[in-house]
């Protein structure tokens, strides 16, 4: 893919990511919309999508069906259909995926830049501005450093490679602060805290120590936080326990009726019993949803039973 030629070819670009952003797909959507304003004043550049409280780079605008017609249209960190916030995007004249994950895309493109032995997308991104000779601006330089530090996880997980950190090299030489970025990213309030102590008060155990928690539509309310919030933001407080080798977080959903389940495990494969229940995922990070608050039992007892195998 030859990026001058298509910015030769097309005056409206618009880079859009994922729906229910994580630090990945702001800091990838934020690295590019920098790097591109500045190499390309006279364009018009577009950031749009939804947004949340993990956006610290950057001001989206709201995705509008006009926006894509005409345009040459950059889709970040997904290629599946169910992580799209709206499908207007396949009005563009020309769609770019660029994509970490796994996943064979769904949904329609024409050019497709896919390494799974990518860190984040982010990382992907720093490459892609690289070989196009695209300078990188301090402020994409922050965004692109978070991408890399949310997907990552601070640099802990197996993700992270010799290349992340020539990648992060870069960044740095650009003078960003990266202690200021990280009081942005692990600040929290003194509200969110107190609701964490009291998930984790009341956090329950099987036999085996697969640790859980029913989050019902009390809990939600009486905190005023979504279902996104409370399952996804939630679970991995029981993270890092070593007594605890399996978690599982169980949060009812408004929208749908149904209790979205996010289960996490230290080092035993557990995403087939996410498939079991109709989920998926990674290895030892995967989901599902579920109808009934006894069928999160059997779920539960599952997971129970496959630590009973592991340890006898
Ligand atoms: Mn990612």
């Amino acid at each position: 893919m030859e990026l001058t030629s298509l910015f030769q070819k097309y005056q409206k670009i618009v880079i859009m990511r994922h729906k229910n952003p994580d630090l990945d797909a702001y800091g990838a959507q934020f690295g590019l919309f920098y790097a591109l304003k500045e190499f390309l004043p006279h364009h018009e550049i577009l950031a749009v999508g939804d947004s949340n409280s993990q956006n610290h780079v950057g001001v989206l605008i709201e995705m509008k069906q006009e926006h894509f017609e005409g345009s040459l249209c950059f889709v970040l960190d997904t290629v599946a259909k169910q992580m799209i916030e709206s499908l207007d995007f396949e009005r563009a004249d020309h769609i770019v995926l660029i994509d970490h994950h796994q996943n064979k895309p769904d949904i329609k493109y024409h050019d497709y830049l896919h390494n799974p032995q990518a860190s984040s997308t982010a990382e992907m991104i720093v490459d892609l501005l690289e070989e196009s000779h695209i300078p990188i601006p301090y402020e994409a330089s922050r965004a692109l450093y978070l991408g890399i530090v949310g997907d990552t996880g601070r640099f802990q997980y197996s993700n992270t490679t010799s290349h992340t950190f020539e990648v992060v090299s870069k960044l740095l030489k650009t003078g960003i602060d990266i202690q200021s970025l990280y009081q942005l990213i692990y600040s929290e309030s003194l509200k969110m805290k107190l609701m964490k102590s009291e998930f984790f008060a009341s956090i329950s155990l099987t036999k085996h120590f697969v640790a859980y928690r029913k989050n019902d539509i009390d809990f939600l309310e009486k905190h005023q936080i979504d279902t996104f919030t409370a399952s996804r933001g939630l679970v991995n407080q029981m993270a890092g326990i070593t007594e605890i080798p399996i978690w599982a977080n169980f949060t009812f959903d408004r929208q749908t009726g149904t209790i979205v389940c996010e289960l996490r495990s230290r080092s035993i494969p557990i995403v087939d019993i996410a498939k079991k229940y109709g989920g998926g995922g990674h290895s030892l990070a995967c989901g599902c949803s579920l109808k009934t608050w006894e069928e999160t039992d059997l779920l539960l007892a599952d997971l129970d039973q496959l630590l009973e195998e592991t340890h006898g």
